[in-house]
């Protein structure tokens, strides 16, 4: 498809989706056999179901939220955002969400709320989550701005309502920036890490980002020193997913599994022995991510987003599409997002 066309965006939100609904199933497991990823996609190929009979999980759930808040307000609104997120978990709690996040919920639900960021402040003893949960819903951002400084400015706002360790909120803007330079075009995976090796290191050379990583024992720059060995996997061509996991990792910290999401979606470029040929790159993405084991709805649907974003619907298959629950929904804001981001383009 063509740069920043339609179809990206269809395919960024589908691709987001397809991951979650399809990668729900095995969070939590053991790395697993693509052989075994296959099978349980042929049982829902064949499924003889009702439309959107695979339930999507507090990725989707928060994504929708944070797409709905940029489609309704004039300007990015972090006010609204939070209110959503909250009483989107009011509604449905039960959408598997990270277990300290909803601390974070009930306060912005309390009347006594009078500053949106104030609750995730308190986290963890005032240092903040790093989880992931800032970076699996931050697909909408890059759909939503087209211009690099505006996207990773909300894409730290809007991750801030909940994740405040900078390992949480730069693991956002990584993700972000991937789906970013995906969409727009034909891209080359060295160029391509260049690109997103240069924003950050800007973006994690700040006194907190070089405290916060120093607090967890890691190395300074722990994103592009992962991104550094992403590059070095893809040059030595064949790598194991136990070096994968213990290099990359495949757990809910952001840092554990944004890098995992963009190898993924990188190394899936090429053919892989163990998934059958006649599977697209998308579809390659998506089985090879489950077949990590961990966080897999959430490492799923993030480099779904991002394979998205670079092959477009063309790569989204119909039946998996139309397994997912609210898939003509997720068309739908995708289209809503793409006359957004155009009016943004065409006023600057
Ligand atoms: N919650 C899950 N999976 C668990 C089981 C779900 C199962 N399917 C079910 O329904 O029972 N998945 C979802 O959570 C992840 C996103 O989490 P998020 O939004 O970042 O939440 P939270 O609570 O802020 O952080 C998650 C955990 O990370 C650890 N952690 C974070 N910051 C920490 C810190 N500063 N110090 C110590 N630990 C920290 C904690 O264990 C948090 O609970 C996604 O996988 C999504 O799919
Ligand atoms: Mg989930
Ligand atoms: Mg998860």
């Amino acid at each position: 498809p063509a740069a920043r066309s339609l179809s990206r965006f269809r395919g960024a939100l589908l691709g987001a989706l397809l991951g979650d609904c399809l990668g729900s199933d095995f969070e939590g497991h053991y790395p697993l056999p693509a052989a075994r990823v296959v099978r349980f996609l042929r049982s829902v190929e064949e499924a003889q179901r009702e439309p959107g009979f695979l339930l999507y999980t507090d990725d989707t759930a928060m994504t929708r939220g944070l797409v709905r808040s940029l489609l309704s307000t004039p300007a990015f609104d972090e006010v609204d955002m939070a209110k959503r997120f909250a009483e989107d978990y009011k509604k449905d709690p039960d959408r598997g969400y990270g277990m300290s996040v909803v601390v974070v919920f009930e306060k912005l639900l309390s009347s006594e709320c009078s500053d949106v960021f104030e609750p995730a402040r308190k986290q963890f003893d005032g240092k903040g989550s790093y989880g992931n949960g800032a970076a699996m819903r931050a697909v909408g951002i890059p759909l939503a701005y087209p211009h690099v400084a505006d996207m990773k400015k909300f894409t730290e706002i809007s991750a801030k309502l909940t994740h405040t360790c900078s390992l949480g909120y730069n693991g956002a803007i990584l993700q972000a920036l991937a789906v970013h330079y995906a969409l727009q075009g034909q891209l080359d995976r060295d160029e391509y890490l260049d690109k997103l090796i240069g924003h950050m290191k800007e973006v994690e050379g700040n006194e907190k980002s070089l405290a916060d990583a120093r607090e967890l024992d890691l190395l300074d720059f722990p994103f592009s020193c992962r991104l550094q060995k992403i590059r070095e996997f893809l040059q030595r061509g064949q790598v194991s997913k136990e070096d994968v996991i213990a290099e990359l990792g495949n757990g809910i910290a952001a840092l554990q599994s944004v890098p995992t999401a963009i190898y993924s979606f990188l190394r899936c470029m090429e053919l892989d022995s163990d998934i059958p040929a006649h599977y697209n790159n998308l579809q390659r993405t998506i089985i090879y991510c489950i077949s990590l084991g961990g966080d897999t709805d959430t490492i799923a649907t993030m480099a779904g987003a991002i394979a998205g974003a670079y092959y477009g619907e063309e790569q989204i298959p119909v039946v998996w599409k139309q397994s997912c629950e609210d898939f003509a929904e997720t068309e739908v804001a995708a289209e809503d997002l793409y006359k957004l981001y155009c009016k943004r383009l065409e006023s600057t």
